[in-house]
């Protein structure tokens, strides 16, 4: 892929989509979708400075199960980006307060 011509927004969201099929195991039934475990994996691999407590397994499965909207056990892509926009919401608070803060 030619990512060099990828403006830095479109590659940030192909960094998003990527790094999900990354835990997607290969060769099983269920397609498109993370086991718990590979979640928890994820968790504490990839989102260990934004979020805290991902070494903690049972705050991990508590995520986890907040985040399976539809309690089939897996995470879908769709339950993937509902913690993508939970950990961004409130990034963009903070850059709106300190926004504010340097204009008045
Ligand atoms: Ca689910």
């Amino acid at each position: 892929m030619a990512e060099d011509c990828y403006t830095e927004l479109e590659q940030a969201i192909q960094v998003l989509v990527v790094n999900f099929y990354k835990y997607v195991p290969k060769h099983s039934l269920v397609r498109n979708k993370i086991s718990k475990s590979s979640f928890r994996k994820m968790l504490q691999k990839e989102l260990n400075h934004m979020l805290t407590d991902t070494g903690n397994r049972k705050a991990a499965d508590k995520l986890i199960q907040n985040l399976d909207a539809n309690h089939d056990g897996r995470i879908s892509f769709d339950e993937y980006w509902t913690l993508i926009g939970g950990i961004t919401s409130p990034i963009a608070n903070l850059i709106r307060q300190q926004e504010q803060q340097t204009s008045g």
